[in-house]
């Protein structure tokens, strides 16, 4: 892992309906995210949050996406900045901020590799195209703008498109899926890891064949974590949350293993709602699974 590191927040909620996860970065800061990652050893860099415009006051139901063009300018501003940091050779990570967000990270990293993995560890697809979302709500599609599907101006961010290959995802605690992105997954031949493959399998095997399946044919990884991929009981602060989800003690050992791995070149963490949380619970196994992705050992 490189030891340079750089964040970014993005205090994005037009992805989504609920107020709150604007202040998901300041959020993560008080849990401490600098001072722990530093402890690491690590030279941390705070690049401080990036601005995001207002909620558009009509929801444009011809498009059926709400905010679009605010998501798209809050994008492209992202997808800069984390240009810059790959530029300058440190290791981004990125604060949310909702999950629509992913679109313009993924705009900055993805030119940089020539077959980029990505790892979406999330209860939900996010693989959702105008025509299929139940809702509008853009933070439900940005696995789906990256592969280059929906509305051009999402799927164009950066100038380029796509950010991603269907056959270099792998996702990581689904469980609730639309059905536009079951179909999307089954007829693309997504690789899938739901709640019921990490129940039998065991999160080593899963990460066991993830970490297996990276290696060879990828030339990077990112790492996209939705805290809502976690079991509400141990991160009630999130939009939208599911019951069933994956454990702390499996996420930790999620990211312990892909700090063996060295196959992580990138990563965001999204959808910490402060408003919604209990104590600032969700933000701090936020900061505490990224210490884990950065090598932290126990012992
Ligand atoms: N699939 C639903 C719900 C959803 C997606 N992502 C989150 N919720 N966090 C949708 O609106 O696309
Ligand atoms: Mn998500
Ligand atoms: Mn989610």
């Amino acid at each position: 892992m490189k030891k340079n590191i750089s964040i970014l927040g993005v205090p994005m909620d037009l992805g989504q309906m609920r107020r709150g996860v604007n202040m998901g970065p300041s959020a993560i800061r008080y849990a401490d995210v600098v001072e722990r990652i530093e402890k690491l050893g690590y030279t941390v860099h705070d690049m401080d949050d990036i601005e995001i415009g207002k909620a558009e006051r009509l929801h444009d139901a011809e498009s059926n996406l709400r905010n679009l063009k605010a998501v798209a300018d809050a994008s492209e501003i992202l997808a800069s900045k984390v240009n810059e940091i790959v530029e300058k050779g440190d290791f981004p990570l990125v604060l949310g901020g909702d999950h629509s967000i992913a679109i313009g990270t993924l705009a900055g990293i993805s030119k940089h590799y020539k077959n980029l993995g990505v790892i979406w560890y999330d209860a939900h697809g996010d693989l959702n195209i105008p025509e299929t979302s139940p809702s509008g709500n853009i933070h439900g599609m940005p696995l789906a703008a990256s592969l280059g599907l929906g509305h051009e101006t999402l799927t164009n961010i950066g100038g380029y498109c796509p950010k991603v290959r269907y056959e270099n995802i792998v996702i990581i605690g689904a469980r609730d899926l639309d059905e536009g992105e079951r179909e999307l997954i089954k007829d693309r031949g997504i690789k899938v890891y739901t709640m019921h493959e990490i129940d039998r399998l065991g999160m080593t095997r899963v990460m066991e064949e993830t970490i297996e399946f990276f290696k060879d044919r990828t030339d990077g990884v990112h790492l996209s974590l939705d805290l809502d991929g976690l079991d509400p009981n141990e991160c009630p602060g999130v939009g939208t949350p599911v019951m069933g989800g994956i454990s702390y003690r499996e996420s930790h050992l999620a990211m312990e293993m892909l700090a063996e791995s060295g196959i992580i070149t990138s990563a965001e963490f999204v959808e910490v709602n402060p408003i919604l949380d209990d104590k600032n619970k969700t933000a701090d196994v936020a900061v505490s699974l990224m210490c884990s992705l950065f090598g932290e050992k126990l012992l």
